[in-house]
């Protein structure tokens, strides 16, 4: 008999994304000087490029920018993994994709939480990149049994996340006081620690065999990493960063400066060296420091189609076989050369890009469709004939490579290290308790759900 009052899955992530930035803001400031920048720069673009702005108003996409933001975090258990599975889920946020970072000396594989469907997209499209520890990449056997005891003695999750997360799977939701509870309680498995779990000499084995081992197993939980609004116009924030007295990483992950962005670039400032508190072994405290949190900025372009994703990853390819950008940035100037050289092969605007099949679009009826009737019900007749229009589709996942340049510049230049490449799908499956969906079905999906729009109201009006 219970009248359903339940908050929708989209408005907790909205809310809890807006409680991670305040919180994040709070722990690391240069974050908020940068949401300035961004904001900033962004209404310059807007205001310069009256085109651009129509589009997203029309697609009801520019009031999500200002709020858009990823974050990233990464775990230590399946149990873990599994667990924050089924706590964003009572957010609207699925796992999409898999990403093995393995091959890019990263000893951890990934899948990025967030919402899939249109309407929950423009809603609110806060990610999480959630990476799972991979201790069986670790060569030494003795550590790598001493980290994952430590690991299983932790809880991340409060009770109170447990309780409210079943209690949503058990009720199909939450009502409104719960809800502001369980955006608090699931903060909580966020918020960073300056007390760590281990002491300085664990800290140290951890940190010699990878720093990122260090960051997952030293720590009473998975503190979120970085937070990353989005710009519309990122070379200009990398440009800018240093006014701010924020120093950028040295070259911008992903595509070359293109008039049609696709796929996603981002940058990143490096993390903070921040004090942090080890156990003595005497039941005291002994300081030492940890470098870990960031910032990042990002700029989303068109999502590309298997076909138009195999160019860029041969593109990309391509570049790197001619300079591999050093981790220090002094060959920056050689490697962004070579990255727009090798890219003049990827086609530079809208109409060649769907035209060849390279990204996925959005169909919408034109002014013209709603004046006179066309002559034929052909959808590529349609389209030349101005009857229907396209905008791209946003591209809402990651890049492993981009990923991995991300991880390195924050890891210290000498943390690049060789593992055996083994990407293991089925295992982190299996970890989290469910498939991951494929990124490409989805942009498919809402492309031919568009078109299929078009041209059902032309035959309403030919009939
Ligand atoms: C995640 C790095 C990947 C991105 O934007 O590609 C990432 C991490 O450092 O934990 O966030
Ligand atoms: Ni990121």
């Amino acid at each position: 008999t219970t009248m359903s009052n339940k908050i929708s899955p989209d408005d907790i992530r909205a809310r809890f994304s807006s409680a991670m930035s305040a919180m994040y803001r709070d722990e690391v400031p240069a974050y908020g000087t940068l949401m300035e920048l961004v904001a900033r720069i962004n209404d310059e673009t807007l205001a310069e490029q009256p085109q651009l702005k129509a589009r997203l108003d029309a697609t009801d996409t520019l009031e999500r920018i200002s709020e858009e933001r990823h974050g990233a975090i990464r775990l230590g258990t399946a149990e873990e993994l599994a667990m924050m599975r089924r706590i964003f889920a009572v957010m609207g946020m699925y796992p999409v994709g898999y990403y093995d970072l393995s091959e890019a000396g990263v000893p951890v594989h990934s899948t990025a939480f967030r919402p899939v469907g249109e309407a929950a997209l423009k809603r609110n499209p806060f990610r999480v990149f959630t990476s799972l520890l991979r201790l069986d990449l670790i060569a030494d056997e003795a550590l790598r049994t001493e980290a994952a005891a430590i690991l299983a003695h932790r809880q991340i999750f409060t009770d109170g996340a447990i309780a409210l997360a079943e209690k949503a799977e058990a009720d199909d939701g939450l009502q409104e006081q719960d809800a502001a509870r369980f955006v608090s309680e699931v903060l909580e498995t966020f918020r960073w620690h300056d007390k760590a779990n281990v002491e300085l000499s664990m800290y140290h084995r951890l940190h010699d065999a990878h720093r990122l081992i260090a960051d997952v197993v030293s720590f009473k939980g998975p503190h979120i990493n970085h937070l990353t609004p989005r710009t519309l116009d990122i070379d200009k924030v990398q440009a800018k960063m240093p006014d701010y007295g924020i120093a950028p990483k040295a070259v911008v992950e992903g595509p070359p400066t293109r008039k049609c962005p696709i796929l996603l670039r981002q940058t990143s400032f490096k993390a903070l060296e921040e004090r942090v508190s080890f156990k003595d072994g005497q039941g005291g405290w002994q300081t030492g420091t940890h470098t870990a949190r960031f910032g990042e900025i990002e700029q989303r372009g068109v999502a590309l189609t298997p076909k138009g994703r195999a160019l860029y990853d041969t593109l990309l390819n391509d570049t790197r076989k001619i300079v591999r950008p050093a981790a220090d940035g002094s060959n920056a100037d050689a490697y962004e050369a070579a990255l727009l050289d090798v890219f003049q092969a990827f086609p530079d605007d809208w109409a060649a890009i769907r035209a060849e099949g390279l990204g996925y679009f959005s169909y919408y009826l034109t002014d013209k469709a709603s004046k006179d009737l066309p002559a034929s019900l052909d959808a590529e007749q349609l389209i030349a004939d101005g009857y229907i229009g396209f905008d791209p589709i946003v591209y809402e996942d990651f890049l492993p490579v981009s990923a991995a340049g991300i991880f390195q510049s924050n890891l210290g230049d000498g943390a690049q290290q060789d593992f055996v490449a083994s990407p293991n799908q089925q295992r982190f499956e299996t970890d989290l308790g469910a498939k991951v969906l494929n990124e490409f079905d989805h942009y498919a999906g809402i492309e031919q759900a568009s078109l299929d729009a078009c041209l059902a109201a032309f035959s309403r009006q030919t009939a």
